[in-house]
């Protein structure tokens, strides 16, 4: 499947890997409203055998950001609006079907890092930076990065990004927590590629959990985490999978947990 803006294949035996990519290289994938409302669709429309998917970017850089040409001559209602439709497509990125692998490299900016960080996994290569110019460009976040960038780097390092226009080089942004893996430049895909195929592997009821259970009581109380933690242990625990996965460790057909 393909857009002119963003193109969708699968990969694997049965198509369990998507791998959706921005297409607009020109504009080193500046997100404007059709590109925006694309990756909503991506994700609202992945097949249903797809398992896991790689999101990515075609060309020199990941993406530059909000498409700045579109920033025109919004008034209040309207900026509030198209900030909700990019929660409302980044969250389709986030609350998917499926875990995403975001395989970053270049310009990991504005926009660019809001929708990196509703990815579950970021794999960047050393040509990957990072930058918030939203605070040099006079304007804010407005694609959750309020809420996702300081969960991953904390509220301090988010806020001297915006406040200075620091920029983190590959391997700052890996210590930082921006990214989870940091690898040689060209590799990032691959690397994702990788990690989205052991991912395609889990049982769906836990892939679920890591995605809908786990940031939500991350959120909660302790005593309101433990709970829910509780039941979605039960419902996981309960499917034929996860029972069929123990029985084949206990057997001997299993892989053991191995240093790597
Ligand atoms: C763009 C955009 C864009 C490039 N909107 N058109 N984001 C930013 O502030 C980042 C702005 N972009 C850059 O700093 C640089 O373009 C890059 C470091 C990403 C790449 O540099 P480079 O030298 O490879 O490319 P370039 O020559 O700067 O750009 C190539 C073309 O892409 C050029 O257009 P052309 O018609 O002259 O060829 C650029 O104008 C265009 N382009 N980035 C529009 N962002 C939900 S709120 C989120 C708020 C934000 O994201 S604010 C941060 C916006």
């Amino acid at each position: 499947m393909s857009h002119s803006l963003i193109q969708i294949e699968t990969q694997g035996e049965h198509g369990e890997i998507a791998v959706v990519r921005l297409h607009r290289p020109s504009k080193r994938n500046a997100l404007n409203d059709a590109l925006i409302l694309a990756v909503r669709n991506a994700f609202a429309g992945l097949p249903r055998s797809v398992r896991a998917a790689v999101l990515c970017g075609a060309g020199e850089h990941f993406c530059a950001g909000l498409d700045l040409s579109e920033l025109s001559e919004r008034d209040a209602g309207e900026g509030l609006h198209h900030s909700r439709m990019w929660h409302e497509a980044l969250n389709q990125v986030q609350y998917g079907p499926v875990p995403v692998v975001a395989a970053l490299h270049g310009a990991v900016v504005g926009g660019g890092l809001e929708l990196a960080s509703a990815c579950h996994i970021r794999v960047a290569d050393e040509t990957a930076f990072y930058a918030l110019p939203e605070g040099t460009r006079g304007i804010f976040v407005g694609g959750g990065g309020s809420v996702r960038i300081p969960r991953l780097i904390g509220v301090a390092r988010m806020t001297d990004m915006m406040l200075t226009g620091r920029v983190y080089d590959a391997s700052e942004g890996e210590r930082a927590g921006l990214a989870q893996y940091l690898v040689p430049a060209g590799g990032a895909l691959d690397k994702a590629l990788e990690l989205a195929r052991r991912i395609a592997t889990n049982a769906p009821l836990t892939n679920y959990a890591l995605m809908h259970a786990l940031p939500r009581i991350a959120e909660q109380s302790a005593d309101h985490g433990y709970l829910t933690e509780a039941m979605m242990a039960a419902i996981a625990q309960s499917a034929p999978d996860a029972k069929a996965r123990v029985r084949a460790f206990l057997e001997g057909r299993a892989a053991k947990v191995k240093k790597s």
